[in-house]
């Protein structure tokens, strides 16, 4: 270990009594000025605005760090009960900014920057996105931790310090070109290392068996070939309310001995090797969105999450507490990001009695006890299998315990069920076939407390359906946390417009309490209210056109309908659909159907992962029609469509502020919860959606007025697939003939024949899943609606304030006060100013 913590008196205590940084406008500027000039070194002969930023974020940082300490000293007085965020993304975004505002320096830094003649905007703009992740499954973790902060709620988030994040897109010739996202290129001064916290992760060797001096069976698993996992700490900070938690991500070194020790055998570049093989563990994320991998590669990733925070956490136990751990799980809890770190089952099983000597009974009461699990998706195809052949082969001590835990589990069953072989089958955590595999999910239920899903009907789904043996067995288990997201971010720092105007007209207690958004509803009569509230959504909108005409170079009429669908690309979520649509409102348009037109900017963006040829194909299919839509001189203003790349935080920061349309509409039953559409609807946007995952509750909320419903619902998508025939509906539909016939004719892909065939059978297949046909004719009705409702100013504004008005529910804060309440019961923890 290269550094161990201090172990009697600390001699350096007396260097912690720092005094706390001055944030007046004067001493920030006084700061920027000390790390340019020192600390960087810089000049005015650097032309890189990057060390301005990193100037800046030093200074902020500074004063993070200083609260950082206080909330550790706070925690660490009150020995408080914890709870851990597992998870193998975490998709912060930036931090530059959010930091300010949380912090509550946003207008000294403002000042500051001003009067030192700096652009705030363009300094943020250089930070690059901490993409460590794929979607909503990683921004939600990134949004929980905030509100966690918020709410003083000693929670921890652990995950994984990638070299490389969510791969850059780029499009080429209309199709999806992925970069790697060398994200750390530049340094990263949000974070600190931590080497003191270093821990040991074994992989491969085998286990030996003994007895133990008191006539128990003890393995031992030996000749492995171990890797460090170092701690880089990001400081979380609440909203103004001096707490600042940690986010704790690993990243794989290889050891000193191991490298030593092919060193000696005279392999210099062996060594080299191993070292570089142990540190690819953590090189790169995975960027496959809801769909099965199955790498060695991954399963060592999310080993490695398991066993160095786990380790982390106990060992932080026994230097407070000692061996005894009777009070372990009255004073900590981990709640397991979906199947991804479900391995900590088994591996709190192995420390608690490989290392620390406890009894299996005693252990296993411990970990049902302390883990907790959400799922987040119904799909087949994400739910993570592992080979029985690959675990034993990369963790044998593991596999023995998940063997054991299952010959227990099963017993547990046929008690509850006598002789019914085919549910004891059913709900092994062994799956059996041409090969076995480990079901990850039911290891994580039988393991755990509790299991929720992510919104009201992906919930009742999972009890009615994947997981209905397992409810039908511990029914108390089961609940429901409807996801959020934090108004913080997606709203008060990325709006400041409409942010300003909330606070001027209901005052700021919104940004800690998003119910008091409430008030707003008074507001709907008043006209100078909904004028100003007009004007800063047209604002919005010209700015996200201004953005867009740098990076793409399109000319986009302000007062069209900003249509917008951004998400990660997938079969489901129907971008197809949406593209159906255009189709009709260009055919349209060249059969000269426009009276009354409503001119409409649609705007797509999301990634494809990069094995998914499907997804990759309607990228290639949406740039094709935007290009022959958007050249078309018929078309004009009328419609646009727009690709935008690189779709990711910093740019839904953008984005959503200037939506007036948010399309949620995956097949019904398909999407657990989605967040964008709570952005959306927080921004001022209205929803078309399906009866699926949060819109069903968005539209509670916001009223069925308010809401643009359309398609069918998860019961009818059920019985429809026994019958589903989509050819029949296509002859019965004359629009949806004609769009069809757009694409039969290769009226979008006129020089690459073929290309988009695949697509086309897969829409008229019987066996489509995603049932898209189905919905075309509703949907279509149901744009024709939100075309009539745009037309009236007076009402499109009065519906979207009644949107935000009614946001409340889906902030994170509500949220993790559920989690709290409910699962982890953690007392918040006040720090002192
Ligand atoms: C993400 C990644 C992986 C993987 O890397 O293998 C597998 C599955 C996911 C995933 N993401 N599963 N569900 C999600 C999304 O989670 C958010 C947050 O709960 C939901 O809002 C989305 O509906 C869900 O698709």
């Amino acid at each position: 270990m290269p550094h161990r913590r201090f172990k009697k008196s600390n001699p350096v205590s007396s260097l912690s009594d720092l005094q706390d940084l001055g944030m007046t406008a004067k001493e920030i500027e006084d700061d920027i000025k000390r790390y340019y000039g020192h600390r960087l070194g810089r000049d005015e002969s650097c032309k890189s605005v990057h060390y301005v930023y990193e100037a800046l974020s030093l200074v902020v940082s500074d004063r993070l760090i200083e609260r950082w300490k206080k909330t550790y000293k706070a925690y660490k007085k009150e020995d408080c009960k914890k709870a851990y965020y597992l998870s193998m993304e975490f998709l912060m975004g930036r931090t530059l900014s959010n930091a300010m505002l949380n912090l509550g320096i946003d207008d000294a830094v403002a000042q500051a920057t001003y009067d030192l003649g700096l652009d705030l905007e363009e300094l943020t703009d250089v930070e690059p996105d901490a993409g460590l992740g794929n979607g909503g499954l990683g921004r939600l973790a990134a949004c929980f931790i905030d509100s966690c902060a918020t709410l003083q709620l000693p929670v921890t988030g652990y995950g994984l310090r990638y070299e490389y994040g969510m791969f850059s897109q780029t499009i080429v010739n209309g199709e999806q070109v992925e970069e790697p996202d060398h994200w750390l290129r530049n340094g990263n001064v949000w974070e600190i290392q931590r080497l003191e916290y270093t821990q040991r992760i074994k992989f491969g060797g085998r286990t030996e068996s003994h007895i133990d001096e008191n006539g128990n069976k003890r393995s031992c698993w030996v000749d492995t070939h171990d890797i460090l996992a170092v701690p880089f700490d990001t400081p979380i900070p609440g909203y103004q309310n001096g707490t600042v938690n940690t986010l704790r991500l690993w990243k794989a070194t290889a050891t000193e001995v191991f490298d030593l020790q092919e060193f000696n055998a005279g392999d210099y570049a062996e060594s080299v090797a191993a070292k570089n093989s142990a540190e690819n563990i953590t090189m790169v994320l995975y960027p496959n969105d809801a769909n099965e991998n199955g790498k060695a590669l991954r399963l060592r990733q999310q080993y490695l999450l398991a066993s160095a925070s786990l380790q982390d956490v106990l060992e932080l136990w026994v230097g407070r507490h000692g061996y005894d751990f009777s009070e372990f799980a009255a004073k900590n809890c981990f709640q397991l990001n979906d199947t991804h770190p479900s391995i900590a089952v088994a591996e709190l099983m192995r420390l608690l009695m490989d290392i620390y000597g406890l009894a299996w009974d005693e252990a296993w009461k411990i970990t049902r006890s302390t883990m907790a699990y959400t799922n987040h998706t119904l799909l087949p195809e994400a739910l993570e299998r592992w080979s029985v052949n690959l675990f034993k082969q990369l963790l044998p001590r593991l596999m023995e315990i998940i063997f054991d835990i299952n010959v227990l589990f099963l017993a547990e069953v046929s008690i509850r069920w006598p002789g019914d072989r085919e549910r004891i089958s059913r709900m092994s955590l062994i799956e059996e076939g041409d090969e076995q595999h480990v079901r990850m999910a039911y290891l994580a239920i039988v393991g755990s407390y509790s299991v929720n899903g992510v919104a009201e009907l992906h919930s009742k789904l999972l009890q009615q359906g994947l997981f209905n043996d397992f409810y039908e067995l511990w029914p108390e288990k089961f609940n429901n946390k409807t996801n959020g997201v934090t108004p913080r971010r997606w709203l008060a720092a990325c709006n400041p417009e409409l942010a300003g105007l909330i606070t001027e007209t209901i005052g700021d207690g919104w940004i800690r309490d998003l119910s008091l958004l409430k008030k707003l509803e008074l507001y709907v009569d008043d006209k100078a209210f909904c004028k100003r509230w007009y004007a800063v959504q047209q604002g919005a909108k010209q700015k996200l056109i201004d953005f867009k005409k740098q990076e793409m170079n399109i000319d986009v009429n302000v007062n069209a309908l900003f249509d917008v669908q951004v998400k990660r690309i997938h079969e489901y979520k129907r971008q197809l659909l949406n593209v159906l649509h255009v189709i009709h409102l260009y055919d349209r348009i060249k059969r000269g159907d426009t009276a009354n037109w409503t001119a409409r900017c649609v705007l797509i963006g999301g990634k494809a992962a990069p094995g998914y040829f499907m997804a990759k194909r309607i990228i290639k299919l949406i740039n094709n029609i935007a290009n022959v839509i958007n050249h078309d001189p018929d078309v004009g203003d009328k419609l646009k469509l727009i690709f935008m790349p690189n779709y990711r935080v910093s740019g839904m920061e953008k984005i959503c502020p200037g939506a007036d349309l948010s399309e949620q509409i995956s097949t019904a039953g398909k999407e657990a919860s989605g967040t964008g559409n709570m952005k959306f609807m927080m921004n001022g946007a209205l929803t078309i959606g399906t009866l699926d995952g949060a819109n069903i509750e968005i539209r509670e909320e916001v009223g069925d007025d308010n809401f643009f419903l359309f398609g069918l619902t998860e019961d009818q998508v059920e019985s429809l697939r026994h019958h589903y025939d989509p050819v029949a509906i296509i002859n019965q539909d004359e629009d949806l003939q004609r769009v069809m016939n757009f694409l039969e004719c290769g009226h979008f892909n006129q020089f690459e024949p073929g290309i988009f065939d695949g697509i086309i059978s897969s829409l008229k297949s019987p066996h489509d899943p995603w049932v898209t046909i189905a919905d075309f004719r509703s949907f279509v009705e149901a744009q024709k609606r939100v075309e009539v409702a745009y037309q009236d100013k007076d009402r499109w504004t009065k519906m979207s304030i009644i949107n935000t008005a009614n946001s409340g529910k889906f902030s994170t804060d509500r949220t993790i006060t559920e989690y709290n309440n409910e699962l982890w019961k953690l007392t918040p923890v006040s720090v002192p100013k």
